[in-house]
């Protein structure tokens, strides 16, 4: 059994729901279960300020699958909302699924690198994380506590909560 946190983003086409909607996706992958997830944040776009604010999220799954299989289904995921690959890299985006951790592995390869790597310099994404597992610790040693806890908030806030089993519209 393997634990991997999964970041979910989406700033187009109804995003809190894009959000849900990948939550109840994602907790239909074969042979993994998803066991947390974290409250649904507001937050401002990280790169070019001309696009919407984005709605985040992280989850946290336990899975038999490998590390490219995840990537797989989440890719599958993405598809399926529409995301259209090569858009703009720092562009909006109907979905956006990142794997961050794996458990400890580190993973460096053409389609994947885990940790990934902007996790470090994220609040949508560390603040998530710190919420759902206050005790983890990245790869490297880094406290995720310490790490939320030291990074600007940049107007990150709580949109609402995401309770699993998902209240789907
Ligand atoms: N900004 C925010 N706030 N949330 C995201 O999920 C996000 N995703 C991205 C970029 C364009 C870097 N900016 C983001 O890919």
């Amino acid at each position: 059994m393997n634990t991997v946190y999964i970041g979910l983003g989406s700033n187009l086409s109804d995003p809190e729901q894009q959000i849900k909607q990948a939550l109840h996706a994602i907790s239909a992958m074969p042979d993994s279960e998803l066991v947390k997830t974290s409250s649904l944040y507001f937050s401002r776009p990280m790169g070019p300020q001309d696009q919407p604010d984005y709605m985040n999220a992280v989850a946290k799954l336990h899975t038999q699958l490998t590390p490219l299989s995840v990537l797989d289904h989440l890719q599958a995921i993405e598809n399926k909302a529409g995301r259209i690959r090569k858009e703009n890299r720092w562009g909006a985006r109907v979905l956006d699924l990142d794997i961050l951790l794996y458990d400890q592995e580190l993973i460096e390869n053409e389609r994947l690198t885990v940790p990934h790597y902007g996790l470090k310099a994220r609040e949508f994404v560390l603040i998530p994380l710190a919420e759902i597992c206050d005790d983890l610790v990245l790869p490297d040693g880094d406290k995720i506590q310490t790490l939320a806890s030291n990074i600007p908030a940049n107007g990150l806030k709580i949109h609402s909560q995401l309770s699993y089993p998902l209240q789907m519209r």
